[in-house]
């Protein structure tokens, strides 16, 4: 099979979507926020997971997938009635290149200053993600600051694993580092080996260490680069039933591990500059 990069649609409404097919893998990507939504590779089920209750329409963030947090992570610091975790997911992207790269294609969606991204984040600026599908998924977000003064960003690539049974986890890789608990008035603990999840989970580590999933379906590795936080998080019962686009059963079979930036490893960039922030998903078996 040739690697190629196709448009396709799958449901009527839904924005447009890339597919980069080859023989190792499936990656599919919406233009809506510069989503990937799927990653299968050969011989495997997806890795990623997507509720089915997602919503595919402006202004919405597709529950599941890859979605990105820019150019803040969460509730915006200071004004309440500005998008959770900024606009880069609720925003339509541009396709600017696509491709192979030794034989793995590729792809390259951007985002830049418009009259409505100035009226929520007031710099210029230029976003790019990279997606290269082989038989791992990279992910590549790229800040360019296009204005005359420095900005700050925090940022997540913030993946929902498919791991069939909650109660079947063990995330090891996050051993003896710190993180703040966001359901335990953002108090700092020191995790004691395998993350297990029995309940709602919401923390921040410090970490910019690679992290597996070790499930029922197998062991995933995420490898973040340029990122020294990630978050891990399962609404479990009662916040999945207070979401509108989770079905309740559904926290059992997902997983959030997010490679981000967030709080104290905020980025600030200087006029000119660019940071990157990429992850790295495989299926180890
Ligand atoms: O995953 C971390 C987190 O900030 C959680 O607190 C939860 O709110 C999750 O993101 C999903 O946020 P969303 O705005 O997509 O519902």
């Amino acid at each position: 099979m040739q690697p190629s990069v196709t448009y396709e649609g799958i449901r009527e409404e839904y924005p447009p979507i890339l597919t980069l097919r080859s023989d190792k893998s499936i990656c599919q990507i919406a233009l809506h926020g510069a989503h990937v939504l799927s990653f299968i590779p050969a011989e495997s089920k997806d890795l990623l997971w997507i509720s089915d209750q997602a919503h595919y329409r402006e202004g919405k963030a597709i529950r599941g997938g890859i979605p990105i947090c820019w150019p803040w992570f969460g509730a915006h610091p200071s004004e309440d009635s500005k998008p959770s975790h900024g606009f880069a997911r609720i925003s339509t992207w541009e396709v600017v290149r696509t491709g192979t790269e030794e034989g793995n294609p590729y792809a390259v969606l951007a985002l830049t200053t418009s009259a409505e991204t100035k009226q929520l984040f007031d710099y210029d600026f230029l976003l790019e993600l990279k997606v290269v599908a082989s038989e791992s998924l990279q992910v590549s977000l790229t800040t360019t600051n296009q204005d005359t003064r420095s900005f700050v960003i925090t940022e997540a690539l913030h993946s929902y694993f498919d791991i069939a049974d909650i109660t079947k986890v063990r995330l090891s890789g996050l051993e003896m580092k710190s993180y703040i608990d966001q359901l335990q008035h953002n108090h700092r603990f020191r995790q004691e080996g395998p993350v297990t999840i029995d309940r709602e989970v919401d923390r921040i580590y410090q970490n910019g260490d690679a992290c597996r999933i070790d499930n029922p379906l197998g062991i995933y590795s995420v490898t973040p680069t340029g990122s020294r936080s990630t978050v891990v998080w399962n609404p479990w019962i009662d916040k999945a039933r207070r979401l509108s686009d989770f079905s309740d059963e559904a926290y059992r079979r997902m997983l959030c591990v997010e490679t981000a930036n967030i709080g104290d490893d905020r980025v600030t960039i200087a006029p000119g500059e660019s940071h990157t922030i990429r992850v790295t998903i495989k299926k180890e078996e």
